[in-house]
């Protein structure tokens, strides 16, 4: 999912898969891709993204990419896309990204092509019932009950380094990749600088060659 900047990457399923390849240790290849334009993969499914091609194997959906890595990889560490990873998952599906999305949505617009902007405008208008300027307007106010959302991961890195236990997992993929979603096109900061989520993020950043540090963003 790229911006008008075919370097700007912001999905925040895509950045799972992403960091699902890295953490595999996997080489791969990307090609922007926008909305509107048609499927990666027209024979094999929807329009959407992430979609994976692994030689003649095409899989659609960045869960169904990190069942299919682990299964098809299973010598490479493993990602533990299992039941905790799908909680997570499920989890930063319903109630993160409708989070973040409110938060940052306005932000992304001025960062696509026109035919991707009109797409991707019109459909949030309608799903948020207003204009994305309104949906943000008390994102100020807002942030704190965003920042409450994520009590549970402070409460698991008291006693732990990653989501996943001693290591990063595919849950802390999830988490991460939802959470680059925001810093790849805001600079609105959705979580608090001392916050020890950020501090896990930053440590994940720094993972895989600085995979996320490194990552371009929408400038300030
Ligand atoms: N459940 C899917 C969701 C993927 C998804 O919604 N991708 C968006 C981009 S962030 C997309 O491809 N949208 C296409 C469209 O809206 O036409 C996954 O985890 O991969």
């Amino acid at each position: 999912m790229a911006g008008r900047d075919a370097d700007l990457r912001f999905s925040p399923y895509c950045w799972r898969t992403r960091l699902a390849l890295a953490h595999k240790g996997l080489a791969f290849e990307t090609h922007p891709w926008r909305f509107g334009d048609p499927a990666p993969e027209p024979a094999s499914g929807p329009a959407q993204v992430p979609t994976l091609r692994d030689g003649e194997r095409v899989v659609i959906d960045s869960w169904a990419i990190a069942e299919y890595l682990d299964g098809a990889y299973p010598d490479r560490p493993r990602l533990n896309a299992g039941p905790h990873a799908r909680f997570i998952n499920a989890w930063a599906d319903t109630i993160l990204d409708p989070a973040i999305s409110r938060l940052i949505a306005s932000d992304i617009s001025p960062l696509l092509t026109e035919a991707s902007a009109a797409y991707f405008v019109t459909a949030l208008e309608q799903a948020f019932g207003m204009t994305l300027a309104e949906a943000t307007a008390d994102r100020e106010e807002r942030v704190a009950a965003f920042r409450a959302l994520l009590a549970p991961v402070r409460r698991m890195l008291r006693t732990q380094p990653w989501l996943g236990g001693a290591a990063p997992d595919y849950a802390d993929d999830v988490l991460g990749g939802t959470l680059m979603w925001p810093r790849c096109v805001s600079r609105f900061a959705p979580l608090a600088g001392d916050d020890p989520v950020s501090e896990w993020f930053a440590r994940l950043g720094r993972l895989f060659g600085g995979l996320l540090e490194t990552a371009p963003r929408a400038a300030a």
